[in-house]
């Protein structure tokens, strides 16, 4: 079976198959048992019914045993319960938001990124944000799975302890694009973490840079119109926008595709719903920038 390489994915991996195993033989047990009496007690071979009275030491041996059993497993449950949320205090911590439909990962010195990276066998202290809906911050290979709620900041921690590339999911149904929301973590050696982490991140230009953002999830290039307008032959256009519930014309300048990006709530394109959301502290400026060209040159 695949094992899993953070520091508490042992005990984690543990305590599932212990309980996995034991749920399997007491189930094929317990099914061969009453397969056994349908049958010995089935009224060809016992034509002739008998009462049973009860059984003091049965009754003693199927109460505590299961006790037991079962008392096992919350002990080793809760000391991996116990691993995972009690976080190191010298934990590197990365902010990571969680909205439609993707993720955004920001470093101590302010570099944000679309991908996790960490050095190897170093405590990570993950805070959990999303601007939004519910999403879920889920790596399987690490045993993390944490809700990413909505005003309230959730937070996990994982220390990998084997060099790799790994999937991130999202595991709470949030919209049409879920399940597209992937990433990876990149557990690297703290050499290439360090030179990763004091290295600009490449911008992206034009369409690449609207699918690597997220953004044509919602917005089309074509003039097709999806969750939200296209993006084709806006500038420079006037638009009947709605603000607190009173419709206006705006012309689509440089300020006005800004604000919209930022702010989205604030201006709604007439027909659409507030469904966008803000991507104020997740685009660097020069993305920020590049996203403005991009649009500005999608000519019909
Ligand atoms: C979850 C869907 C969704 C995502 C993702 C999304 N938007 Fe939007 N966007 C909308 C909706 C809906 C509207 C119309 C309502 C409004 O104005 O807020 C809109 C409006 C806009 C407008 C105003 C358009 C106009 O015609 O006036 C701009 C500009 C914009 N979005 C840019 C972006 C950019 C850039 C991204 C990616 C970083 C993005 N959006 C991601 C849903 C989305
Ligand atoms: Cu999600």
């Amino acid at each position: 079976m695949f094992s899993g390489v953070s520091t508490f994915a042992p005990e984690i991996d543990s305590a599932m198959a212990f309980i996995l195993w034991w749920s399997a033989i007491l189930m094929i047990g317990i099914t061969a048992f009453m397969v056994y009496c349908m049958v010995r007690y089935s009224r060809k071979n016992n034509p002739k019914p008998t009462h049973i009275h009860g059984s003091v030491a049965l009754e003693t041996i199927w109460t505590v045993l299961p006790t037991i059993l079962v008392l096992i497993m919350f002990y080793k449950a809760f000391g991996t319960f116990e691993l995972m949320t009690t976080r190191p205090d010298d934990a590197m911590k990365v902010k990571v938001t969680g909205l439609k439909w993707r993720w955004v990962f920001e470093y101590e010195n302010g570099k944000k990124a679309d991908e996790l990276v960490v050095p190897v066998n170093q405590a990570v202290e993950l805070e959990l944000h999303s601007p939004d809906v519910l999403h879920s911050f889920y790596v399987p290979a690490f045993r993390i799975k944490k809700d990413v709620v909505p005003g309230k900041d959730n937070w996990t921690w994982f220390e990998a302890s084997e060099k790799g590339n790994y999937n991130v999911f999202c595991a709470e149904y949030c919209g049409n694009d879920h399940s597209y929301m992937l990433s990876t973590v990149r557990v690297v050696d703290s050499g290439e973490y360090s030179t990763w982490l004091n290295t600009k991140s490449e911008v992206l230009s034009g369409p690449d840079l609207l699918a690597a953002k997220g953004c044509i999830a919602c917005h089309s290039l074509d003039g097709s119109s999806l969750v939200g307008p296209t993006f084709q032959g806006i500038f420079g256009k006037m638009e009947t926008v709605v603000t607190d519930g009173e419709e206006r014309q705006q012309r689509v300048d440089e300020d006005y595709l800004r604000k919209s990006i930022l702010e989205p709530a604030v201006d709604l394109v007439k027909g659409y719903a507030n469904q966008m959301p803000s991507q104020a502290g997740l685009l660097t400026d020069e993305e920020l920038d590049a996203i403005i060209e991009t649009i500005k040159e999608l000519k019909e």
